[in-house]
């Protein structure tokens, strides 16, 4: 059986099996890029759900995994060697998701890079740019109604970038063509989180942007997406 006291961690969230994967999460768009990913990869784990409302994610238990305080994270018992290896950040998690299992990336450096170009993409781009114009747009929006502009400037990136993703996604039904990767799973849940959570579609004119609309939809529509975007589970 796995030791897993190194990840202090575990003394709040203890592992019932720890052997396998801890994943600790809340179904957001980034904690979901996890679930979804573990699930479409039939990869044995065990979910945490960490609690923004405690404020969970700011325990010295939970900085003891991450040190920014934000969902997801993991714990693989058996990382690279086989020893135990903690990781925080979506688009790490994923690389190193795909890598372990050798699946969601192409093999051929080239094609493996460019998935690459298109996980940063999502990671610098879709999910900050629409994190902020949720923020503008939703939960701040009774301390800008004075102004308009912050929430102006993160509706126009965040529409520019649906742009990008509309050509790209011509005459592709992945982001990297036939293959579905971690590129596809880093970024179709922000595009529906932005509708779910933040109200976000007529603002954000998502009618203009079929191509992306219909790749969302096939995504969700895979049914280890369905699994996985309600992992955890809120309550
Ligand atoms: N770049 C990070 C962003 C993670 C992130 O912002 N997570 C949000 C939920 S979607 C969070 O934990 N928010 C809680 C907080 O900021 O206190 C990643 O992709 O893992």
């Amino acid at each position: 059986m796995s030791d897993l006291t190194a990840f202090p961690i575990t003394s709040r969230w203890p592992a019932k099996n720890p052997d396998i994967i801890q994943l600790y999460s809340l179904p957001t768009p980034n904690g979901v890029k996890v679930s979804i990913a573990l699930e479409e990869l039939g990869l044995a784990y065990e979910a945490h759900r960490i609690d923004f409302g405690n404020n969970d994610q700011k325990s010295p238990e939970f900085l003891s995994l991450n040190p920014n305080g934000r969902i997801p994270a993991i714990i693989d018992p058996n990382g690279p060697d086989g020893k135990p290896i903690g990781l925080f950040e979506s688009g790490a998690i994923l690389v190193y998701l795909a890598e372990k299992t050798g699946k969601l990336i192409p093999t051929g450096a080239a094609a493996r890079y460019e998935t690459l170009c298109w996980v940063m993409f999502q990671m610098g781009g879709v999910g900050p740019m629409f994190g902020q114009f949720g923020h503008f747009f939703k939960f701040a929006a009774d301390k800008v109604a004075n102004n308009s502009y912050p929430m102006e400037r993160y509706r126009d990136e965040a529409k520019r970038l649906l742009s990008v993703l509309e050509s790209r996604l011509e005459g592709r039904q992945w982001l990297m063509g036939d293959d579905y990767t971690i590129a596809d799973i880093a970024t179709y849940p922000w595009i529906e989180g932005a509708r779910k959570f933040y109200g976000g579609a007529d603002v954000l004119e998502y009618a203009r942007f079929p191509n992306v609309m219909a790749w969302v939809d096939r995504g969700l529509g895979r049914p280890a997406a369905q699994r996985g975007i309600e992992i955890p589970t809120r309550d």
